[in-house]
């Protein structure tokens, strides 16, 4: 196993104006690249380099800070940039979007109990739409750069949409209001995207 830093799919301008240009550069180009570099620094030489990061997570509680710290800013971003695109927004599709309603009844009470757990988590972390380990979806929320395949969390599973709460994910924008981005969110998730995660993992 080798990991590489992803291209981002879009440019840093392309999801103006919900997500602004400066934003997406310094966030991609300084936070997630930092991430990556610390976390290739961090596994270097260590029997870690050979697995997946779906292993490391997975017993993620046995290894220094610094591994889940950077190798979850590295994962967590990946997901981030592809749950969203120039082309996104509007309601979820296909098979997830029967199981987001099957779940909450409706698509408005799903985006208001994500927004909801978005909104709510204390200081720095993320939001995520996870398919639990047994096909099930479910909404949480994660601290600092864990995410629900680590063993550290209670309810596990795999991340199909995640939404970055850092405040340099909307500061610049946004200032303190955590709440008009993620209204400015549901603007661009990329459906498409999320629901062939779905299918992959349901
Ligand atoms: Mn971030």
């Amino acid at each position: 196993m080798s990991f590489k830093f992803p291209e981002l799919p879009y440019a840093y301008d392309a999801l103006e104006p919900h997500m602004d240009a400066q934003t997406m550069e310094l966030h991609y180009s300084k936070h997630h690249q930092g991430y990556f570099n610390k976390f290739m620094d961090a596994i270097k030489g260590t029997d870690l380099e050979n697995k997946s990061i779906e292993d490391i997570f997975a017993s993620i509680s046995k290894q220094p800070a610094g591994v889940r710290n950077t190798g979850g800013g590295f994962y967590n971003h990946n997901i981030f940039w592809n749950s969203m695109s120039p082309n996104g927004g509007g309601n979820p599709t296909g098979a997830v979007a029967d199981a987001i309603k099957a779940k909450w009844g409706s698509f408005d009470k799903f985006k208001e109990e994500f927004s909801n757990a978005a909104a709510t988590r204390f200081g720095s972390g993320w939001a995520w739409l996870i398919v639990t380990n047994n096909g099930d979806l479910a909404i949480t929320s994660t601290a600092n750069q864990d995410n629900n395949l680590m063993d550290v969390e209670s309810t596990k599973g795999t991340p199909i949409l995640g939404l970055d709460v850092w405040e340099h994910a909307y500061y610049l924008k946004y200032q303190n209001r955590r709440p008009d981005f993620i209204n400015a969110f549901w603007n661009v998730v990329n459906w498409k995207w999320v629901n062939e995660q779905f299918e992959k993992n349901k």
